[in-house]
């Protein structure tokens, strides 16, 4: 069976390419976010919104999980920080007569980023089954169906619940609250599709499925990796501290396929100096990487290092380090020292003498800290790639110590808060058994699904109910058609959303949109809290108006839903929906690290998590020590005339919110619907710059298509290309997974790229 994308795109026509700049931020990238913020909310609204984001007693900025600094400047965010507030403090209205001229059906062949323009949506919309609009609902209704529905299933884990990033730590502890009191760990997250493989490797390594660094470690280190990552687009706050690392000494390795605009140059906003002038070259060393080679990398720089203790015993490898804290290493390093030079050269793309002057730089670091981001986790072999980062950092002792450690950067705001409150498929028993403490009932051990097993249970029509805390699940999820039949399977299903997306047109029989407060409203008098990518946790306040009177906060609409579904209850929801204090105070109790929780988020910046590998070199594994693990090098061989694709975001995107339609650091503008092709991958195909291509994946079975891309002749490492997402999620199958962390193969996809006879029509 062939399965094709539906062409939902529009406006390519005016599709642009220019050439790709050389560095990020500075002035463009201001004046770029201020055009988009008026645009949405007006010049005085703008000024007012920006300068709270990442102040001490503003809100915690609704872009990505990268942590303030403690000396913030007025203006504490970037260009793409500034267009996430603006998408949410837009002053577009979503209506009732905005549904009731929409049919559900109309508004399914829209694009995200049509949708997204629409605005915030203003009050709870029902639709019926067989019904092709939504309809005003009040929120008691709304509740009370819900209820039903839960209440009618044969089990509860016919039932699933899934979380966006962006739910703050109170909401995301209610919400698992609510749903393992009713009885089922279903709590897939976004977490499943992002970091899932950095928190499997970590936790079976370390002991922790975090990172082990802070801010401060980046100022102090020696060397700095920053691996499958595009920091000038998705974290661009990071630039300003590797900015500062590297003022203060260290190296930066950039490890890519693509020469990312912001790793390449970066120009400081922030600083005058930065505005103008040529800024601050990034990386002092560009690996530009084949797809999938991070494993066979990491491998080689180990065994180079073997080497070089083998030359100078004792100077290389920290034997000190590894006797005591560590397990594994003997059966480790025999397998290290079996590599097969072909494979890495192979696997990588690099040239020996590049693998060679990376291990001089290495040797010459007293401390290391590695970052990465999509760019590792989401290929088969993802854990052990991680694992092997590990693995290289342990030799030297790069953990635990000042300046070294490991750094998977985050994405969504609070994704890590929210996993630490328990929104977690496979909950550790010793969670369940505080929870079970604290509120005298007995929660249910058995795992539940993640979002690729969900996706697998609604097709299979064993999960009948649809709930999301945030989102926007048909469009982040793979193989778009399996997952688009799968969802309009559901008896119900319920978005909890600030903006209209594509999963409230793609819902099931009967759906609901619960429209919510963002991170920059007011909540009353309350405040939220949320945990940074480095287990930082501070306050969040909200100072606008709501988008509408009708909205309730994430707490609310959890603590009403419960009180609905449980009636008399011993859980205290309707304490905790008017009382943020009384659910930190429970969370105190359940959750390790929040003593004082009340008292220590009120101090301005928060405080720090405690974190057993940085704090004291404790590795809560299996083994009770840190682990060498032993992973096979398979290099990912592509049959003649394919190329590997990767899908990553454009500089306009967050996730699958369209912001707009240009790729600045790029050269595109005006259309996503564009491929990166190395020229002579291009030659060799017979395919030239310009020229419109299907992209096709070739699976057990059948193929699947992506519709109409622009290639563009790029930069990119041999054998490999580049497209969007989501628009390219119709080309992963659901089984694609990586190995033990099921996360979807979002970059590693073999495709051949098929010319396009344009008809007439087009
Ligand atoms: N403005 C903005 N900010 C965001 C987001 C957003 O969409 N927009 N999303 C947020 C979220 S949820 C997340 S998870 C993060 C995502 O942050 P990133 O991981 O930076 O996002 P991607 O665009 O997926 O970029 C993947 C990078 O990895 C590289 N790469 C791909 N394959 C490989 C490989 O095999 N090896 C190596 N070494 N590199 C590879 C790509 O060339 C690219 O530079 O950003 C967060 N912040
Ligand atoms: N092919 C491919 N697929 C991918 C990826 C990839 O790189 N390639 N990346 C994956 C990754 S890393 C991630 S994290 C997922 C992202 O998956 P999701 O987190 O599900 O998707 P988002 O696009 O971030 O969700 C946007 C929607 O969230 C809602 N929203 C925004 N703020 C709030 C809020 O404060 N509260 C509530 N309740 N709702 C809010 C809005 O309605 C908005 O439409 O996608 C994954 N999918
Ligand atoms: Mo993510």
């Amino acid at each position: 069976m062939a399965k094709k994308a539906p062409r939902r795109d529009v406006g390519d026509e005016a599709l642009h390419v220019g050439s790709p700049k050389q560095w990020a931020a500075g002035v463009p990238g201001v004046a770029h976010s201020l055009e988009i913020s008026y645009a949405q909310m007006g010049v005085k609204r703008t000024f007012l919104t920006l300068a709270q984001v990442n102040q001490k007693n503003g809100f915690d900025c609704p872009g990505c999980a990268w942590p303030e600094g403690d000396h913030r400047s007025f203006a504490e965010f970037c260009e793409n920080g500034a267009k996430a507030v603006a998408e949410e403090a837009t002053l577009r209205r979503v209506t009732r007569e905005f549904f009731a001229e929409h049919p559900v059906s109309e508004l399914a062949g829209r694009t995200d980023y049509w949708l997204g323009q629409q605005g915030r949506l203003t009050e709870p919309m029902f639709k019926a089954a067989g019904s092709d609009h939504y309809v005003p609902v009040s929120w008691d209704d709304a509740f009370s169906l819900i209820a039903d529905e839960l209440r009618g299933l044969d089990s509860p884990d016919e039932a699933l619940f899934y979380t966006s990033g962006r739910t703050s730590n109170e909401a995301a502890y209610v919400y698992q609250l609510l749903v393992r009191r009713f009885g089922t760990n279903n709590l897939p997250d976004c977490s499943n599709m992002c970091h899932e493989s950095s928190g499997s490797a970590l936790t079976e390594t370390l002991g922790i499925g975090k990172g082990t660094v802070l801010l401060d470690d980046l100022y102090k280190s020696d060397l700095i990796f920053v691996v499958g990552q595009n920091p000038g687009t998705n974290h661009p706050r990071m630039l300003s501290a590797l900015e500062k690392a590297k003022k203060n000494g260290a190296r930066v390795i950039a490890v890519n396929p693509l020469p990312e605009a912001g790793l390449m140059r970066f120009k400081n906003p922030q600083r005058p100096a930065g505005v103008v002038g040529n800024g601050t070259q990034m990386a002092d060393r560009f690996l530009q990487i084949r797809i999938n080679g991070d494993l066979a990398l990491f491998q080689a720089l180990s065994q180079r290092l073997l080497e070089a203790d083998d030359a100078a015993p004792g100077t290389v490898i920290d034997r000190r380090f590894v006797e005591q804290h560590t397990h594994g290493f003997d059966d480790w390093e025999k397998h290290i020292r079996d590599l097969d030079w072909g494979d890495v050269e192979e696997a990588t793309g690099l040239s020996r003498a590049e693998i060679d002057d990376t291990v001089e730089e290495v040797l010459g670091a007293k401390s290391i800290i590695v970052c990465w981001a999509m760019g590792l986790t989401q290929h088969k072999n993802s854990v052990p790639t991680i694992r092997e980062v590990v693995n290289f950092l342990l030799l030297r002792g790069n953990v635990g110590r000042p300046g070294a450690g490991v750094c998977p950067v985050r994405g969504h705001s609070n994704v890590q808060g929210d996993r630490t409150m328990g929104i977690y498929e496979k909950p550790p028993a010793a969670f369940l058994d505080a929870l079970r403490a604290e509120f005298g009932f007995e929660p249910p051990r058995e795992h539940g699904h993640d979002v690729v097993d969900s996706i697998r249970a609604l097709r299979d029509g064993e999960a009948k109910v649809f709930f999301a805390m945030g989102g926007n699940f048909v469009s982040a999820t793979p193989d778009t058609e399996v997952t688009e039949a799968a969802l309009r399977k559901a008896r119900l299903t319920v978005q909890v959303s600030t903006k209209l997306n594509r999963s409230h047109a793609v819902c099931g029989e009967q759906a609901l949109i619960l429209p919510t407060l963002g991170r920059t409203e007011r909540d009353g008098d309350r405040f939220v809290t949320v945990e940074d990518s480095m287990g930082m946790v501070h306050a969040s306040r909200g100072r606008l108006r709501p988008a509408s009177p009708d909205l309730l906060p994430e707490v609310a609409i959890v603590c009403r839903l419960a009180r609905k579904l449980f009636g008399q209850d011993d859980i205290p929801w309707e304490r905790f929906e008017a009382d943020y204090d009384a659910i930190r105070d429970s969370i105190e109790r359940v959750v390790p690290g929040f003593d004082d929780f009340n008292a220590r988020v009120r101090r301005p910046g928060g405080f720090v998590l405690p974190n057993a590998p940085r704090d004291e070199r404790r590795f809560a594994t299996v083994t009770g020590k840190a682990n060498f693990t032993v992973n096979e090098l398979r290099v990912l061989r592509v049959p003649e005339g394919r190329l590997l694709l990767q899908t990553l975001r454009s500089h306009d995107q967050y996730n699958t919110t369209i912001y707009g339609l240009d790729d600045r650091y790029r050269g595109v503008h005006k259309g996503r619907r564009v491929v990166f092709v190395n020229p002579d991958d291009l030659a060799r195909l017979g395919i030239a710059d310009g020229e419109t291509v299907d992209l096709i994946s070739e699976w057990p079975d059948g193929e699947r298509t992506a519709e109409g891309f622009r290639v563009i002749a790029y930069a990119t490492a041999r054998g490999c290309c580049a497209a969007y997402y989501p628009e390219t999620n119709v080309l992963v199958p659901l089984d694609s997974v990586a190995d033990t962390s099921n996360t979807p193969t979002s970059k590693s996809i073999v495709v051949r790229l098929a010319r396009r006879v344009m008809s007439v029509s087009e």
